[in-house]
């Protein structure tokens, strides 16, 4: 990224520009991020949005803004957007789209949770998100990529992608597409019509929730995919990545597990938050679960056979090994489907 055309996005929001360092942030698939040092302390932390992915940067700044005003509580931090010199959070420059947050000092991410306590506050943060936007009318806030979470928009993506795929192509993901076809039927009795929409943050996944440097969960963050959603939306996300020690990129598939004890601590983290489900929800939890990393895994795979048209990749072949271990926590969630049913009880 040219760092000319970073100082003038912080000239955009009234920041001094010539002591800024910028270093970019390597994990996201999207967007561009860049912590911007200043006297080589972290003071904001700016993004670039795709917007090939967000085709109207102005309403997922809508959405992004009106979610703001409720999300802060006693157990939950409220984020701040720097206003640019145009009184929008939102700058736009030569076609790209930028916003500036503002660095939330000893405070910090996971890729892998691995600890019991931080599990606790995965689910303490998810529940605390909910209830937080429980008041919101999910009509108010825009749907800024369409069918993002439907399985049936995916497996379409998924089956065009497979007309398209070169014979190689299709050698190379033999394995994984079979398991695709052999998967897409588990979901069938995943049952919407009774479920309740909720504004979901969409991308709750355990590197997009920050912690204090006591491992006390403070806030959701990279909020671009706030709007209306389904609650086994985030539940999913989040299970997927606090309870497997793995992350997104391992490709030694006999790192990924589904750990119980993380499952528990996050689930009692959960229900200590006090949100309130309704039974169609708790019910669904256990599909849920297995439901999200199955849809990732999908659209990984999907991408790798479009020729990674969608996602960053840092090599070839970094789609098709983020559908095979995606798939198999899909796999190890299918297995426990049960073990979480009666889990679930939990909540009853
Ligand atoms: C993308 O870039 P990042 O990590 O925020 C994707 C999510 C996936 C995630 C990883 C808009 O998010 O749905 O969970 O990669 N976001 C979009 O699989 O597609
Ligand atoms: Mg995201």
């Amino acid at each position: 990224m040219n760092t000319e055309l970073l100082q003038q996005v912080v000239q955009g929001f009234g920041i001094q520009a010539e002591r800024a360092v910028f270093d970019p942030v390597k994990h996201g698939y999207i967007n561009d991020t860049f912590i911007l040092k200043l006297d080589g302390k972290a003071a904001y932390v700016i993004q670039r949005i795709n917007h090939h992915v967000f085709q109207d940067p102005k309403k997922l700044q809508e959405n992004i803004d009106k979610a703001l005003k409720k999300l802060n509580g006693k157990d939950y931090l409220k984020i701040d957007f720097l206003k640019s010199i145009n009184g929008s959070t939102l700058f736009q420059i030569k076609n790209t789209f930028w916003r500036v947050m503002r660095y939330i000092p000893d405070s910090t991410v996971y890729n892998n949770a691995n600890d019991e306590i931080i599990a606790f506050e995965a689910g303490l943060l998810i529940g605390n998100f909910h209830k937080l936007m429980a008041g919101e009318n999910v009509n108010d806030y825009h749907v800024t990529i369409t069918d993002f979470h439907s399985l049936k928009f995916r497996i379409t993506q998924f089956q065009q992608a497979l007309d398209y795929a070169d014979h190689l192509t299709l050698m190379d993901a033999q394995e994984e597409v079979n398991f695709a076809f052999s998967t897409i039927p588990k979901f069938k009795d995943l049952d919407l019509s009774l479920l309740p929409h909720r504004v979901c943050h969409n991308d709750a996944k355990l590197n997009n929730m920050l912690f204090d440097s006591q491992k006390k969960g403070l806030c959701m963050i990279d909020l671009d995919t706030i709007m209306p959603g389904y609650f086994h939306y985030d539940l999913g996300d989040a299970v997927r990545t606090v309870v497997n020690p793995a992350s997104e990129d391992e490709t030694d598939l006999s790192q990924i597990e589904f750990r119980m004890d993380l499952y528990d601590s996050f689930m009692n983290g959960l229900k200590d938050s006090g949100l309130s489900l309704l039974n169609e929800e708790i019910k669904v939890m256990p599909l849920g679960i297995s439901y999200m990393p199955f849809l990732h895994g999908l659209r990984a795979l999907t991408d790798f056979l479009n020729g990674n048209i969608y996602y960053k990749v840092n090599y070839a072949e970094h789609n098709l090994d983020r559908a095979k271990n995606l798939f198999q926590f899909t796999k190890l969630a299918v297995e426990y489907n049960s073990i979480l049913t009666d889990k679930t009880q939990l909540f009853d």
